[in-house]
Order: structure tokens, then sequence, then C-alpha cells
């Protein structure tokens, strides 16, 4: 059975990492247009990496959830595709290969060669790219206006799986947004597990925190 999961911020909330559009998440303190657009860096690089290195320390001290894990013991049981949305790596620390559409925290790219590095240190002006030299480094995210990675091999996946699940998105960005729809429009059965529903594009409904729904749904399979 081919089963195709898209994670977003929400399922990384319990631990204790904020979400974007949440009453009290990362939108409603600082705006789009300053810290998430390849402009903002452009005008002002220092606020840009101030925002991503505070946000690389915070993720540092997070730990994958029972979501996280539980989403590892069903990449044992089915043929799992596992895309998310969210740059905080705990996917890939709790051992899961998931594709990260939106970049990773964990990596530096150098915005004059593109080059990519992974650091753990905070990004300063003074950060050299070890690959060219240039004093250039921003976060390897991908930021509004620029292109996610792995659609080609999300398509695929999404148009050829028998079960979609979205997992703490509230399906309001593009391309991910769509991705249920596509599915659907595929044949697939699609799934939701969200706090409240995001709107049509599902099948079915679970509602509440993802450390208790997914576990519970994991272990139907
Ligand atoms: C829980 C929970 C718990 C809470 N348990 N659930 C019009 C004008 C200009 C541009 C556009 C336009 N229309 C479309 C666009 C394109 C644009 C876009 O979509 N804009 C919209 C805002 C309209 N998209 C892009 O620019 C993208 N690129 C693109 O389109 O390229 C062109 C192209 C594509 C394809 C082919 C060819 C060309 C790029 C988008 C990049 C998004 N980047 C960010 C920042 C990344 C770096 C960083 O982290 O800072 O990605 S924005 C931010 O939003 C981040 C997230 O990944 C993304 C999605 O957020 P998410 O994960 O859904 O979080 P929230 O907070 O929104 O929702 C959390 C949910 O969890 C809620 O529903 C809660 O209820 C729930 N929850 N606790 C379960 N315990």
């Amino acid at each position: 059975m081919k089963v195709f999961i898209l994670t977003g911020a929400g399922i990384s909330a319990e631990s204790g990492i904020a979400t974007f559009r949440d009453a009290d998440g990362l939108w409603a303190r600082h705006r789009i247009e300053d810290v998430a657009t390849p402009d903002a860096f452009a005008r002002n690089p220092g606020l840009v990496r101030d925002f991503y290195n505070a946000r690389r320390a915070q993720v540092s001290q997070a730990r994958p959830n029972a979501a996280h894990l539980a989403l590892v013991d069903l990449a044992g049981k089915v043929d799992l595709t596992l895309v998310t949305q969210n740059v905080d790596g705990l996917h890939h620390r709790a051992g899961s290969n998931a594709l990260e559409m939106h970049g990773a925290l964990r990596r530096n790219l150098c915005a004059d060669c593109g080059h990519r590095w992974d650091s753990a240190d905070p990004m300063t002006a003074n950060t050299p790219c070890p690959h060219c030299g240039a004093h250039a480094v921003r976060p390897d995210v991908v930021w509004f206006g620029e292109i996610p990675h792995g659609l080609d091999a999300i398509e695929t996946a999404v148009t050829t799986c028998d079960i979609f699940a979205a997992i703490g998105t509230s399906a309001q960005v593009y391309p991910a947004a769509g991705l249920s729809h596509a599915a659907q429009a595929a044949g697939a059965q699609t799934w939701e597990f969200n706090l409240d529903p995001t709107g049509p594009g599902f099948d079915h409904f679970c509602q509440g925190p993802a450390t208790q729904t997914v576990p519970a749904w994991v272990q139907s399979f």
C-alpha cells in the first residue's frame, strides 16, 4: 500500500516549536515581507539572519515527539513517501527519510554561488562560504517566490498513492496546499489530522493534537 504523508508546523507544535499562522504563531510577531522573501534578505540580511539564528537555536533544544516517531514506525508497515514543509529537521532526527520541501534550518546556503553546507552556528555577515569564500550566507530555506524542493518526485508520489494524509498544516501555502486535491483527483483516500478542519480536499478528518491522533492511526495499519 502506498501512503503519502504531508506534514506542517502543527506536527512539531508539541515539541515546543511555534507554528506560523496560529494566534501565537511566528507571523503574529514578524511580517513575512520582512523575514521570509528574497527581497527581505537583499534589503536587510542582518535582520533575516537574526530571525533564523534564533529559530535554529530554538530547534536545537527541541526533541521529536510521539507523532514524528509514529511516522518512523509507519515506514516499516507501508510504502511511505513522507514530505514535510517544516525546516526544523525533527523528522530527520526521529529517523525518517523525509523530503524537506521548504529546506532545512540546519543548512546554510551561499547566496552567491549556491553552495550548501551543514551548520549549527549562528550566521553572520562574516561567515564565509567554504566553496567560494563569499560573505553572503543565508539559511537553506524556501522563501515566498522561491521554488520548493523535490516537486517532480512529489507529483509522482502524490498521484500514485492509495492514501494521502495531511498532518498539522493550514493548507494556505502553495504548492503544498494543492496536494490533497491532486491525490483525491487521482483516486486516493485523503485524511486530515488537525485541531480544526481546514477546508475541502479530505475524505476523513481526525481532530486533536498530532501526538495523540497520529500514533493511534499508525497502529491501525
Ligand atoms: C496542530 C497542532 C497540533 C497546531 N496537532 N495540528 C499570490 C501572490 C504571491 C504568491 C502566491 C500567490 N498565490 C500563491 C502564491 C505562491 C506562494 C503562496 O502559496 N502564497 C500564499 C500565502 C498565497 N507560494 C510560494 O511562493 C512557494 N513557491 C512557489 O509557489 O514557487 C512557484 C512555483 C511552484 C511550483 C511550480 C512552479 C513554480 C514557496 C512557499 C514557501 C513557504 N515558506 C515558508 C517559510 C519557510 C522557511 C521558514 O520556516 O521560515 O514555509 S512560509 C511557512 O508556511 C513555512 C511553512 O512550511 C508554510 C506552511 O505553514 P504550515 O506548516 O501549514 O503552518 P501553519 O502555521 O500555517 O499551520 C499550522 C497548522 O497546524 C494549523 O492548521 C493548526 O491548526 C495546526 N496545529 N497545533 C495538529 N498539536
